[in-house]
């Protein structure tokens, strides 16, 4: 299988430990979404990061549905996802807040990137942040409601856990925002991201530079 994406998305981070903790070797071609656009969009018309390249030369598009496959690959009672009940949707609860709050962080980066700053929407950026941080408040609970367990479902890591790291440390770099008014969840993100397997798919997130009239995009 071949993993296209660097490990500053942390779309793409996200299927990289979970490959790595299912035991699935991948070739990871670490394009860039920038860079790369033309190199990836031969594999994936949307020119996105993660692409996920099957050895039967089937392309999938969105991380979920490449999650989804592995999850299935792995089996029940193996999968990184619990199969059922009130445990799975906790899990998908948190995860959809987690992803809830790193899309609309990709749109606050984006904004930076592509619109010259004095065309910047303070509205708009105003209207993502307050979405972030209401996200992480309630991630924040869901982390001070598991203090003395391992894991944010059950006694074992789920995509829920991988979810919350991954997408916590890109939003602390990218916005950039501290995590301050957020101690459970910092404690969280920070042993997750203390775990080889976190640490060996990660690159710090390289700022771009905000376009201006002086410099246009
Ligand atoms: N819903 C998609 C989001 C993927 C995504 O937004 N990836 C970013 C990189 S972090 C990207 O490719 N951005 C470039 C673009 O959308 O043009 C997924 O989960 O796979």
């Amino acid at each position: 299988m071949i993993l296209i994406g660097m490990y500053d998305s942390s779309y793409t981070r996200r299927v990289a430990i979970a490959m790595a903790l299912y035991g699935i070797g991948f070739e990871h071609r670490a394009w860039s979404v920038g860079r790369d656009f033309d190199r990836i969009r031969q594999y994936n018309p949307l020119g996105r990061a993660p692409t996920l390249v099957l050895d039967d030369g089937e392309v999938l598009t969105e991380s979920a549905m490449m999650l989804d496959y592995l999850d299935d690959r792995a089996g029940a009672g193996h999968a990184l996802m619990p199969a059922t009940g009130i445990a799975r949707r906790d899990a998908q609860r948190l995860i959809a807040l987690a992803t809830g709050a790193i899309d609309k962080a990709v749109l606050i980066v984006l904004e930076r990137i592509f619109r010259p700053v004095e065309h910047h929407s303070e509205l708009w950026l105003s209207r993502c942040r307050t979405q972030v941080e209401g996200a992480l408040y309630e991630l924040d609970k869901a982390c001070a409601a598991r203090v003395g367990h391992d894991w944010l479902v059950g006694d074992a890591m789920t995509h829920a856990d991988i979810a919350v790291a991954c997408f916590t440390s890109h939003l602390r770099e990218a916005i950039p925002l501290a995590l301050d008014p957020w101690p459970a969840l910092r404690a969280h993100v920070d042993r997750c991201e203390a775990l080889p397997v976190f640490r060996d798919h990660y690159i710090p997130f390289d700022a771009p530079v905000p376009t201006s009239k002086a410099t246009p995009a």
